[in-house]
């Protein structure tokens, strides 16, 4: 199938790569009650725009934030070039509702992309499909907008038309201004508004022809909700290159109709909130974040990590001690991350499998009572590393394993002295070298 051949070579890099950032920013940040801030309190557009006076992100330091997604190990980030709110992040010349136009005086965007691309990492834009702020866009009796039951707009008109020539101009500008593009991030799709509505194989024909190798995610046809054509075996032209499950790691990976595994990047939040919210400090512990990490990779798939920025322009500080840690484990261990992906073995109880080629490794999160069994694995074994310092780990057969011959054994004490405590407690890698 063209398409599949297609995408799957397009998302090659993305596969390889695993782990990305996330970042919500814009006008919402000021309120700091997440980015529905605008609908879930019903603001009108005059409302809201006291927001747009008053944004002015002094504090905003891109190359931080780079060096910070980096130390990470983030390959790739994907930013709003303009969420639901319709606030644009990029200078858009087609609108005057920019940053280009707020006290912040720049092309937030750009600033973006060259920080994070001189950090080497990988670019990608969230792109909002819906528009709370174009007078073109369905207010009332629209599911999710901020007037949708404001009798005042009842009767007021929408020239859809005219909105899609607008979105698609701004789609066109992204995929213009800012040089190679790697991901696109478009969302959502809801009800009637799916696919054609968007006016779909007209926009990916047209990213296609600026920006040839972009991965773009399922949400022209989808949404956090469901995957689109994506799972089936003959996928519309615009059923993307990723699925893209929201907050929730798929209990078994995603495949497609015929088993096949397909390209996925689970979303999640650090604490509950996309957008920057004040009061929310219900935040993810990194030993939790590293394991869903893990179980993404296990599964064959992407983990896209967010972080919502504060009206000033920061990154929160708990935001940022989680990708420290993070960094720091992935310092040690990232070659069971990266070019890593769902193993030959079934998972184990104590944690996880990932495999690259002839490299399998164990995640080892639950200690063990005496060693530790791992079942398949018997005569393919040509060497066992401790990820994290490369150490020496040997083969064993206590006394007390003579029951379970097909299992082998390890453990992290000594031949005397065998131990059920872990190297590592968010998460111990265990390298084995299997033999061609
Ligand atoms: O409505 C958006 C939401 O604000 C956020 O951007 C998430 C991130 O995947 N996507 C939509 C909800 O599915």
């Amino acid at each position: 199938m063209k398409l599949i051949d297609e995408r799957n070579t397009r998302t090659r890099w993305f596969l390889k790569d695993r782990f990305g950032m996330f970042i919500h920013w814009g006008l919402y940040s000021i309120p700091a009650r997440g980015e529905w801030v605008m609908t879930n309190e019903k603001m009108s557009k005059e409302k809201y725009k006291q927001y747009f006076d008053e944004f002015d992100p002094i504090n905003y330091d891109p190359k931080s934030w780079a060096k910070a997604a980096k130390h990470a190990g983030m390959k790739y980030a994907v930013m709003t070039a303009k969420h639901h709110d319709g606030f644009c992040l990029f200078d858009s010349k087609l609108t005057d509702y920019k940053a280009t136009n707020t006290k912040a005086k720049k092309d937030l965007i750009k600033e973006y992309v060259d920080a994070f691309r001189s950090e080497g990492l990988k670019i990608g834009f969230y792109y909002s499909i819906i528009d709370w702020h174009h007078d073109d866009f369905p207010h009332y009796g629209d599911k999710h907008h901020p007037m949708r039951d404001n009798e005042k707009y009842k009767d007021l008109d929408h020239d859809f038309e005219k909105y899609l020539e607008y979105m698609h101009g701004q789609v066109h500008e992204l995929c213009t201004n800012y040089g190679k593009i790697d991901i696109l991030w478009f969302d959502f799709s809801y009800d009637d508004m799916v696919g054609e509505k968007w006016r779909a194989t007209e926009l990916i024909n047209m990213v296609r022809s600026l920006q040839p190798d972009v991965i773009i995610d399922n949400r022209l046809e989808a949404s956090g909700e469901n995957s689109g054509s994506i799972l089936t075996n003959n996928p519309s032209f615009f059923a993307g290159d990723f699925a893209s499950p929201e907050q929730i790691i798929p209990p078994e990976g995603i495949v497609d109709e015929n088993g096949n595994t397909v390209p996925w990047e689970a979303c999640i939040t650090m604490n509950n909130h996309w957008g920057y919210s004040s009061t929310d400090k219900n935040f993810k512990s990194p030993k939790m974040i590293i394991r869903k990490l893990v179980e993404c990779i296990s599964k064959n798939g992407n983990l896209l990590l967010n972080v919502g920025p504060n009206a000033k322009g920061e990154i929160p500080s708990e935001s940022i001690n989680i990708l420290d840690t993070i960094g720091k484990w992935m310092m040690q261990n990232s070659s069971s991350i990266y070019n890593c992906g769902k193993s030959c073995l079934q998972k184990p109880e104590w944690g996880y499998f990932t495999q690259n080629q002839n490299k399998l490794y164990a995640h080892i999160f639950e200690g063990s009572i005496g060693p530790l069994g791992i079942q398949g694995l018997n005569d393919k074994v040509k060497k066992i590393r401790l990820l994290s310092d490369g150490s020496e780990l040997k083969l064993i057969k206590p006394w007390n394993t003579m029951d379970y011959n097909d299992y082998i054994f390890i453990n992290f004490g000594t031949p005397e002295h065998l131990t059920y405590s872990l190297p590592d407690e968010i998460d111990t890698v265990v390298e084995f070298e299997l033999l061609d």
